[in-house]
């Protein structure tokens, strides 16, 4: 069994049913090997940040991991990016690079990506939590071990090995164990602290909520925290990244909190007599927690639980913490009603009225642009129609610039992972090809994107590998001729500024046909909804170009309140 074969047996020991990659020299053993069809369904992208962003996409929609392989040198420094966007949100990518056989290394081989040459494994280690180079032949499955266990570690992360060509052919023993990545890791809970924290913290809360983060959706902890909840009458607001952990229309979820978040999440949080926050699985990092609101930590006594202990109190005087998983804590949680717990189980019929009041709140700061029948159209229109022309299971990937902002704000989702977005990094055009990835990894659910016309520019081009592949995603375009984000600060500044933030206009329907997939263009109000539901019902990946407004503001002025105090504080 050669090198290649050993890798790819093992891959799909795990289930994997994909690999993105981009071929070249370096990996032509593996390819051959892919080529044999042996059940891996090869991808090939455009570009390895797109294979890269594929892999990502893969992994955190199917929950486990995925997997990108191209060339070292030049494929190895275009997969940076997207080993450093899985690393920003924790998600489980391996990526393999080949290079020049170890017996050329060091001596001006062609794209030698050894330490000798381009340093691939020097400048992945530090984008991954763990990147290595194969030397012998022996030691691969050593290696390979140590990358799936650095991989689904705490915290999780992406991983790298650079295989060069004669060790992708050497052999290995026919019997050589394959690792095992699929065994979970223990995910525990300090319960004594738990206990003690209930006891003296949580079980005399009158007004208390919960801000869940990613830790949810990662732990698969939407049916505890729905139970918890529904047990003790608390509201639940998410950050980006767990936006639908409860559902939307859930009489105890108030939206997103943060950057864009709602009305009713900001105001329950930040209103002034919120007696106990109950953070599961956020790194309360500054967009997720409105620039580390001062006040909510002098009026409300915040517990934060993580399975991470340096994400415990990194930024914010948090006064309990608790390390743990969040679905195990929740679950505990909800047994402590006849232990710990009882009080608040008493005091839930009071909150309950509370709730209600909450829920009565509006949920947006500017409801009527969801309906406005401005030309051209509103974001938050767009939005709207696309909420009603999809169905409720959606996966929609969110992509960077003013059109996230929107999208964070108008979308409602409905289930954990329901939306999906590189919120800690946010490189613009991740989505595009990450939406592939995550269509592969679940077939049977309706998959969309909300990207801009700048992120078109960066990697629009992946449209094509959705179009080879029949992969149907639908690829939804605010098409607003400007850095939309950036020319609503630089339109403030000087005429220069704001023209460079312009982009030439481009018909991105057309783009998207001559690239194999569908693609319709939609310049009024009137024509949206039949527009969406046509590109709904196309078979194909459909790429809806909708010319959008550019000058109207992103629903994001708590959070700019807060930034000119957090400024202003700190004489920034
Ligand atoms: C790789 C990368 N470069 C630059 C940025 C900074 N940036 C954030 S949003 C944005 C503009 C996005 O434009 P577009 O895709 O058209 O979306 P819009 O804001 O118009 O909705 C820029 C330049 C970024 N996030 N990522
Ligand atoms: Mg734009």
């Amino acid at each position: 069994m050669t090198g290649a074969e050993f890798l790819l047996r093992c891959l799909r020991d795990q289930g994997l049913g994909h690999v993105f990659l981009v071929p070249g020299g370096h990996i032509d053993p593996l390819v051959a090997e892919l080529g044999k069809g042996a059940g891996l369904q090869p991808i090939v992208a455009a570009h390895e940040e797109g294979a890269g962003f594929m892999a990502d996409g893969f992994a955190r929609v199917n929950g486990r991991f995925g997997v990108c392989m191209c060339i070292g040198g030049p494929g190895a420094s275009n997969i940076l990016p997207a080993a450093i966007a899985a690393m920003s949100d924790r998600s489980r990518v391996l990526f393999i690079t080949g290079d020049v056989p170890t017996t050329l290394q060091g001596r001006g081989a062609f794209q030698d990506g050894s330490m000798e040459g381009t340093r691939d494994t020097g400048f992945l280690r530090l984008a991954t939590t763990f990147s290595e180079e194969v030397e012998l032949i022996s030691q691969f499955p050593r290696q390979l071990a140590a990358a799936f266990r650095a991989m689904g570690g705490v915290p999780p992360g992406p991983v790298h090995l650079s295989i060069p060509t004669d060790m992708q052919k050497a052999e290995l023993p026919t019997d050589t164990a394959f690792p095992s990545p699929s065994a979970e890791p223990s995910r525990p809970v300090d319960l004594a602290a738990l206990v003690r924290v209930a006891q003296r913290v949580l079980a005399s809360a009158g007004k208390l909520a919960i801000l869940a983060g990613r830790g949810c959706v990662a732990s698969r902890a939407g049916e505890p925290l729905c139970a918890f909840a529904e047990k003790y009458e608390v509201p639940v607001a998410t950050t980006f990244a767990a936006k639908g952990v409860l559902p939307y229309d859930h009489r105890l979820c108030l939206g997103m909190f943060g950057y864009a978040g709602t009305n009713r999440a900001i105001t329950t949080l930040l209103g002034g007599d919120l007696d106990v926050l109950l953070v599961l699985g956020s790194s309360m990092n500054l967009r997720d927690t409105l620039f580390w609101s001062r006040e909510l930590a002098a009026r409300t006594q915040i517990i934060q639980v993580d399975i991470d202990p340096t994400m415990l109190g990194r930024d914010y005087p948090v006064p309990y913490t608790i390390v743990g998983d969040c679905q195990q804590t929740l679950e505990q949680l909800c047994s402590f009603a006849d232990g710990p717990l009882w009080p608040l189980a008493d005091s839930a019929k009071a909150r309950r009225r509370w709730t209600a009041e909450l829920k009565a709140l509006p949920a947006h700061f500017d409801d009527e642009h969801l309906t406005s029948d401005a030309t051209p159209i509103h974001p938050a229109r767009l939005i709207g129609e696309l909420r009603r022309a999809l169905p409720r299971e959606t996966i929609l990937f969110v992509d960077s610039g003013a059109h996230r902002a929107f999208a964070g704000h108008y979308w409602e989702s409905f289930g954990p992972g329901g939306v999906r977005s590189a919120t800690n990094l946010g490189p613009m055009g991740w989505a595009i090809p990450a939406a592939i990835g995550g269509k592969l990894a679940r077939p049977d659910t309706p998959v969309a994107v909300i990207t801009g016309d700048g992120c078109m520019r960066m990697h629009g081009m992946e449209i094509a590998t959705a179009a080879r592949y029949r992969v149907p995603v639908l690829f939804v375009v605010s098409n607003n001729s400007a850095l939309g984000n950036v020319y609503l600060r630089a339109r403030k500044e000087n005429p220069g500024a704001a023209e460079m933030t312009l982009l030439p206009e481009v018909d991105w329907a057309a783009f998207g046909r001559v690239l194999g997939a569908g693609g319709a263009r939609v310049e009024v109000p009137r024509d949206l909804a039949a527009a969406v539901r046509a590109a709904v019902a196309a078979s194909g990946p459909f790429v809806l170009d909708v010319v959008t407004q550019r000058d109207c503001l992103t629903p994001v002025s708590p959070y700019n309140t807060m930034a000119a105090e957090y400024a202003h504080a700190h004489h920034d």
